[in-house]
């Protein structure tokens, strides 16, 4: 079969390119960094019950003024509800959940999560307008997916 020089180049080409991506993908996942959003931090999801944070999750104020949340994700809610933290403050966001796969987003900010069963996510974000923000589960998680909503409360 004759193939023209172009079309046997592009062949290659596209192969190439196949192989590349599929490296990127192994080594990726081999150097470990396949992980929960900016952290790794585990927590066995069938004992959140006892467990020394999630059993009470709330919002504590550390020393320093910053605001820690501990929040946990089961169908179909968020605990705590509303979230209150101050203005002005930078609040450390832990997440877990204690069922399937949430997602954790405030809209209209940039905090996005998602709520991994076993995993705690976790990332900080300070809040400079007072108000009330939806929090919204934006990873499908059953048939009251659509009514997952919160509220954070900024004052
Ligand atoms: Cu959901």
């Amino acid at each position: 079969m004759h193939v023209e020089l172009y079309e046997r180049i592009w062949m290659w080409i596209a192969g190439a390119l196949i192989v590349l991506f599929l490296g990127v993908i192994v080594s990726t996942a081999a150097a470990g960094a396949i992980q929960p959003p900016s952290h790794i931090e585990t927590v066995d999801p069938a004992t959140l019950a006892s467990h020394p944070e999630f059993s009470d999750p709330k919002v504590k104020t550390n020393a320093d003024g910053s605001v820690t949340a501990s929040i946990v994700a089961a169908t179909f809610s968020f605990t705590p509800d509303p979230i209150e933290v101050p203005a002005g403050k930078p609040v450390t966001f832990r997440i877990t959940s204690s069922d399937v796969i949430h997602g954790f987003m405030v809209v209209g900010t940039n905090a996005n999560a998602m709520a991994i069963p076993g995993y705690v996510s976790q990332f900080t974000m300070t809040f400079d307008k007072p108000g009330e923000y939806l929090i919204a589960c934006n990873e499908y998680c059953g048939v009251l997916h659509h009514g997952m909503v919160g509220k954070l409360i900024v004052k």
